[in-house]
């Protein structure tokens, strides 16, 4: 099955979860560009969306859904989203669309986070490269502490993130995710990072040849 029909199996599967009213958090990518049609085709009433970067709030302003800023909303009912890789412990790489920042602020803000991805995307464990947003402040000092431009590569030419950090990934074997990303979150000059712990997802529908699975962590 080709992947873009798996993608969208796999947003529609996640866009009957949503209810009227529900206050909503939108992710970035390929596969939340199937849940976007998807979400506004249902007509809920009274919804209310949070977008994790502007490709996305664009399209889904487009498709006719409430889109408002991320500074009204302290909590949201469901987040749905992406993923690069899904291993087996629930541990999840994102941030390919660099977005990773502003995803990972609204996942923790839902009560539900529903990550949605194609077959393709399952892997036996975590491995490199890691998205990194990194600070433009220090940046030399930031890049020495992680290991030096051999570890991190600037993805050259990718435009700034909304907040104005730096997009990166660090490259090599992973081993231990919880291990990388306390290191991660630990290091000045990492504004957020890639690795999404089991604990912030409820969900994970796999869509593959042999049709849609909810994975509930
Ligand atoms: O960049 C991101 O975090 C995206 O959500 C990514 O993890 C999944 O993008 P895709 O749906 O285009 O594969």
């Amino acid at each position: 099955m080709p992947a873009d029909t798996e993608k969208r199996a796999a947003a529609q599967a996640a866009a009957q979860l949503v209810e009227d009213g529900m206050r909503v958090g939108l992710g970035t990518g390929s596969t939340v560009a199937f849940l976007l049609p998807a979400l506004a085709a249902r007509g809920l009433r009274g919804l209310r969306c949070v977008a994790t970067s502007t490709a996305t709030e664009q399209r889904a302003r487009e498709l006719g859904l409430a889109v408002e800023s991320f500074d009204r909303l302290d909590r949201l009912d469901i987040a749905i989203d992406g993923a690069d890789q899904v291993a087996p412990d629930g541990w999840l790489v994102k941030g390919g669309g660099g977005a990773h920042t502003r995803e990972k602020a609204v996942a923790v803000t839902a009560d539900r986070f529903v990550v949605i991805v194609h077959a393709e995307k399952l892997v036996d464990a975590i491995h490199g490269p890691v998205p990194l947003e990194l600070m433009r402040f220090g940046l030399p000092s930031t890049l020495r502490r992680l290991g030096g431009r051999e570890r991190v590569r600037i993805r050259e030419g990718w435009p700034p993130s909304p907040d104005n950090g730096v997009i990166a990934d660090l490259e090599g074997p992973v081993g231990d995710p919880a291990e990388v990303a306390g290191r991660l979150a630990g290091t000045v000059g990492v504004v957020d990072h890639g690795l999404f712990a089991p604990e912030l997802v409820t969900e994970v529908i796999v869509a593959g040849p042999g049709g849609v699975e909810h994975r509930h962590q």
